[in-house]
C-alpha cells in the first residue's frame, strides 16, 4: 500500500464510517479512521486463515484465558502488516502527528500481569507461526483500574475503554450462546439434565489478531454478557423504571470487571459465575465448530486442542464430560477419556493463596450437576491410580489445580524452575502417579512488539547489522555476537540506548516534572506490587544508598534513577503501603540537594503494557529480584534483557535460564536460592539475625520506622518496619546484604566500556525467549498441532 492509497482509504472511513468531515474531525476520528483503514487490510489474511483451516481440515488450538493484556493494537497491526511507511506518509500528507494518534488508542488492559501478557503474546505467536488457534476470554467493560496517586497513595478509577468505540472487534450478534447457573439436577440412571435456574446469554465479539507479514489471521472471540429476556416493558409502562432494567442490570454485571488480582485467590460467586460464563460459552462454540465438520466425537482431541490458563477455565473438565455424557450420551468414561485428551492445563503460581478452591457448598448451587461430575471424576481417578485419597475435594473445597491436573493430559510449568517446584511440592502425589503428565514450557515474548515495535533504534540497528530474519527467528540474534568486538557497532548499541534514555527522560520531565540526568543508571523494577516481588526490599536499598551519599556526598557517586512501576490490588494493605512509601521515599529524596544529583525516584503512575513498551527501551537495569522459589517465571525479565538491559537478579523463574544464556558474567547475580530460602525459613530468628549483622539494613529500616519519609504522620511505616523485623516471610532481610554488594558491582560496571559488551550480549542471546519458541513448544509437546502448510506473506 503507498501513502497516497492509505490516505485515500483514511478519509473515506472518515466521511462514510464515522460521518466526519475533514475540517471537524478530532484526533479520535482520525484515529479511528486509520484504524479502519489499516482493519481493511486485516479482513483477507484473516478469512484466508480460517478459510484453509476448515478446507485443509488443520486442527485447531483453543486458548481459553479469563485475561487477554493486549494493550494498543493500532501499531502492532500496521508493523506486522508492515504498513508503518504507508501511515507515516498519510499522516504526514494529512498534516497529523502519527505518534500522537497512536497514543491517542485506549490501552486495553483484559489483564492484571504476567498471566495476561503472556496469552495476548501467544495469540501473536500463533498466528505469526500459523497454527489454527482461536482465543477465548470474557469482554470486560472495564479492565484492570486505572491508577493515580493522591498524596503517594494509589487511588483507583475504573478503566473505560469501551466509552470510545473498540476499532478492531466485529460484533457477532448471531453467536449467541445460553448459559444457566442454578437450578437442579435431574438423574435418568447415571446421566442428568440439569435445568438451571438462571439463565443468560453469551455473546461473541471477534477481534482479529495478525501475525507477522500478515501470513495469518486468527481470532480472539470475548464473550459478553446479556441479559435472556431484555427489557421489561410492562413494568416501565407501569412507571416501574429501575426495575425494568433490572434484569439487563443484572446479567451484564457478569462481563462488567476484570478482578483487578493478580495472584490472590477470590472466594467471590461473581468470580466463579465468571469462570463458568466463559468456560461453557467457549467449550460449547468448540464443540458446535467441531460437529459442524465432523460426525464422530471421538476425533474430538484429533481436531482440538483446549488449553486452559491457570485454573480459571479448570470448570472446562466438568462441563466437556457434561457435554459429552449428559447431553449427547456418551458413556461416562469414554468422556473422561475424550475430554482429558482434549485439555491440558497451564499452571502459573505455586503461591498458595493463589490456588483456586471453591466452597462445595457454593459450587453445588451454582453449578450443581457439575458437583456431582466432580465426585465422579475424581472417584474414577481414584479407582485408575489405585489411590485412596479424594484428589481434587479436601475439607468441603474443590481444589481446581488438582482438578484440572486430573483432567489434562498435559500439565505444564511456565519455566524449568518452577516446573521441577511443581512436581516436588504441589503436584507431588499426583506427579508420581502421572510421572510423564508435567513438562515444562518456558515463557516467552513476542519479538514483534516487544523490540521490533517499541525499540525501533535498536531494531534498525540490528536490522542493519544481520538483516531482518530475526523478527520471526529471533535466535538469529547470536548472528549479532561477532560483531560485539567492533567498536562502531558497540558505539551505535549505546547511541540507541542513550537516545532512547533521552527521550524517557524528556517525558519523565514533560509529564512528571521530574528532570532526570539522562547519564544515570536507569534502574527500573515494573510489575505488580507483591511482597515477593520484592519492591520493599529495592526501596530499602535505595535509602540506605541515600544514606551513604548523604554522609559523604562528595565521594564521586554513580548517578541512579530509580525507576519504579505497578499496581497494588484494591485489597492488598501491605501492598498499597509499599505504593505510598515508594512515592513518601521519591518526595523526600528527589527535593534533598546534597543527593538528588546522585539519585532521584521515579514512580509512574497506571503502569501498563504502553508505559512498558516505553520504558523498556530505555532501561539499563533490570529488577527481578523476588524471592527464591516464588516468581513463576516472569516475563519483564526477558523483554529487558532482549532490549539490552542488564539483570540484577535471584535464581527464580526464568531468571536462572537468562542468566544461563547470556552468561554469568553478563548478570548480577544474588541472593538465596529456593533450597537455601526453604532451610532459612525454619529459623524464626531469621530476619532479626539478619539486621543485626548488617547496620545499613538496620539504619535503612530504622529510618523508615522514624517517620522520616512520613513526617506528617510518623508512624505511617512502622506496619512494614515490624513486619520486616519480626515476620519477613519473603526474606527481605536475609538478602538485602547480598543485594547491596550486587547493587555496588553495578555501580562500579556501569560507564566502562565493557558495560555496553555485556549489554549487547543479552541482547544477542535472548532470542530463545521468543514466545514463537514457547508456541513450537505447546504444538509439539501438548497440543500435537501442525502449522498450516504453505503460507505465504501478504504483506510483501
Ligand atoms: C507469574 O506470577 C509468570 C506469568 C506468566 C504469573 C509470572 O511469574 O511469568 O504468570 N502468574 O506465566 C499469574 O499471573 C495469576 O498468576
Amino acid at each position: 500500500m503507498t501513502p497516497s492509497e492509505m490516505k485515500n482509504a483514511i478519509l473515506h472511513h472518515l466521511v462514510y464510517t464515522l460521518g466526519k468531515d475533514v475540517s471537524t474531525a478530532h484526533i479520535y476520528d482520525w484515529r479511528m479512521a486509520l484504524s479502519f483503514a489499516v482493519r481493511d487490510q486485516i479482513v483477507d489474511p484473516w478469512f484466508g486463515a480460517t478459510r484453509r483451516s476448515y478446507a485443509g481440515k488443520l486442527k485447531r488450538v483453543y486458548y481459553l484465558s479469563m485475561e487477554f493484556l493486549i494493550g494498543r493494537l493500532l501499531k502492532d497491526a500496521i508493523i506486522n502488516l508492515r504498513l508503518e511507511d504507508a501511515a507515516l506518509g498519510a499522516m504526514n500528507d494529512l498534516g497529523l502527528n502519527y505518534e500522537q494518534i497512536l497514543e491517542d488508542e485506549p490501552d486495553a488492559a483484559l489483564g492484571n500481569g504476567g498471566l495476561g501478557r503472556l496469552a495476548a503474546c501467544f495469540m501473536e505467536s500463533m498466528s505469526t507461526l500459523a497454527c489454527p488457534a482461536m482465543g477465548y476470554g470474557i469482554r470486560y467493560e472495564h479492565g484492570l483500574f486505572r491508577q493515580r496517586f493522591e498524596d503517594g497513595r494509589q487511588v483507583e478509577e475504573p478503566e473505560d475503554w469501551l466509552n470510545q468505540r473498540h476499532a478492531w472487534e466485529f460484533e457477532r450478534p448471531e453467536v449467541a450462546i445460553d448459559i444457566g447457573f442454578g437450578g437442579h439436577v435431574q438423574e435418568i440412571g447415571k446421566r442428568a439434565n440439569w435445568y438451571p435456574s438462571e439463565m443468560l446469554i453469551a455473546m461473541g465479539h471477534d477481534t482479529p489478531v495478525i501475525g507477522w507479514k500478515g501470513r495469518w489471521g486468527n481470532t480472539l472471540r470475548l464473550w459478553e454478557a446479556r441479559p435472556m429476556h431484555g427489557f421489561d416493558l410492562q413494568r416501565f409502562n407501569r412507571g416501574d423504571y429501575a426495575a425494568a432494567a433490572e434484569p439487563e442490570a443484572l446479567a451484564r454485571t457478569l462481563s462488567r470487571v476484570l478482578y483487578p488480582d493478580d495472584t490472590t485467590e477470590q472466594g467471590k460467586e461473581l468470580r466463579l459465575k465468571q469462570e463458568f460464563f466463559f468456560t461453557a460459552a467457549s467449550l460449547r462454540d468448540i464443540l458446535r465448530r467441531f460437529e459442524s465438520e465432523y460426525n464422530d466425537l471421538k476425533r474430538l482431541p484429533q481436531k482440538a486442542a483446549i488449553q486452559m490458563n491457570d485454573t480459571h477455565p479448570a470448570i472446562a473438565g466438568p462441563e466437556l464430560v457434561r457435554l459429552l455424557h449428559d447431553e449427547r450420551g456418551m458413556d461416562f468414561e469414554e468422556a473422561v477419556g475424550i475430554a482429558r485428551n482434549t485439555l491440558s492445563y497451564t499452571n502459573h503460581t505455586l503461591l498458595p493463596e493463589a490456588l483456586e478452591r471453591w466452597d462445595e457448598g457454593l459450587m453445588g448451587r451454582l453449578l450443581p450437576r457439575h458437583l456431582q461430575l466432580i465426585y465422579r471424576i475424581n472417584e474414577l481417578h481414584m479407582k485408575d491410580t489405585g489411590s485412596r485419597k479424594v484428589t481434587a475435594v479436601e475439607d468441603g473445597h474443590v481444589k481446581m489445580g488438582e482438578l484440572s491436573f486430573i483432567m489434562a493430559h498435559k500439565v505444564n510449568g511456565v519455566s524449568a524452575l518452577h516446573t521441577d517446584l511443581m512436581k516436588k511440592t504441589v503436584f507431588k502425589d499426583l506427579h508420581e502417579q502421572h510421572p510423564t503428565r508435567i513438562v515444562n514450557e518456558t515463557n516467552g515474548v513476542t519479538p514483534r512488539r516487544w523490540l521490533l515495535s517499541c525499540n525501533p533504534r535498536l531494531s534498525s540497528l540490528i536490522t542493519e547489522t544481520i538483516g531482518e530474519g530475526w523478527v520471526d527467528n529471533l535466535e538469529q540474534l547470536e548472528r549479532l555476537e561477532p560483531h560485539i568486538k567492533d567498536s562502531s557497532f558497540l558505539e551505535r548499541f549505546a547511541a540507541a540506548k542513550r537516545a532512547n534514555k533521552v527521550d524517557l527522560a524528556r517525558w519523565f520531565a514533560d509529564d512528571l516534572k521530574i528532570s532526570v540526568d539522562p547519564e544515570s543508571i536507569f534502574d527500573v523494577q515494573i510489575k505488580r506490587i507483591h511482597e515477593y516481588k520484592r519492591q520493599h526490599m529495592n526501596l530499602l536499598e535505595t535509602i540506605a544508598h541515600w544514606l551513604e551519599i548523604r554522609d559523604n556526598p562528595n565521594a564521586g557517586w554513580v548517578p541512579r534513577v530509580k525507576i519504579f512501576g505497578g499496581k497494588a490490588a484494591p485489597g492488598y494493605v501491605f501492598a498499597k503501603e509499599i505504593v505510598r512509601l515508594t512515592n513518601d521515599v521519591a518526595k523526600v529524596l528527589n527535593s534533598d540537594p546534597l543527593t538528588s544529583r546522585y539519585l532521584k525516584v521515579v514512580y509512574p503512575p497506571n503502569y501498563n503494557v504502553s508505559l512498558a513498551e516505553r520504558l523498556i527501551p530505555a532501561a539499563d537495569l533490570s529488577e527481578q529480584i523476588s524471592t527464591a522459589g516464588k516468581e513463576a517465571s516472569g516475563t519483564g525479565n526477558m523483554k529487558f534483557a532482549l532490549n539490552g538491559a542488564l539483570t540484577i537478579g535471584t535464581l527464580d523463574g526464568a531468571n536462572v535460564e537468562i542468566r544461563d544464556l547470556v552468561k554469568a558474567e553478563n548478570f548480577f547475580l544474588f541472593g538465596m536460592t529456593a533450597e537455601e530460602v526453604m532451610e532459612r525459613r525454619k529459623d524464626s530468628g531469621h530476619a532479626a539475625e539478619a539486621i543485626a549483622k548488617d547496620s545499613r539494613l538496620a539504619r535503612a529500616i530504622e529510618t523508615v520506622r522514624s517517620g522520616r519519609f512520613s513526617p506528617e504522620e510518623p508512624g505511617r511505616y512502622h506496619g512494614i518496619a515490624d513486619n520486616l523485623t519480626h515476620h519477613d516471610y519473603f526474606m527481605v532481610c536475609s538478602d538485602f546484604t547480598d543485594f547491596w554488594r550486587a547493587q555496588r558491582e553495578v555501580d562500579g560496571a556501569f560507564g566502562k566500556p565493557n558495560w555496553t559488551c555485556m549489554a549487547a550480549y543479552n541482547t544477542a542471546r535472548s532470542g530463545w525467549f521468543s514466545s514463537d519458541r514457547t508456541i513450537r513448544g505447546y504444538m509439539a509437546d501438548i497440543w500435537n498441532a501442525a502449522p498450516a502448510p504453505e503460507v505465504e506473506d501478504a504483506a510483501e
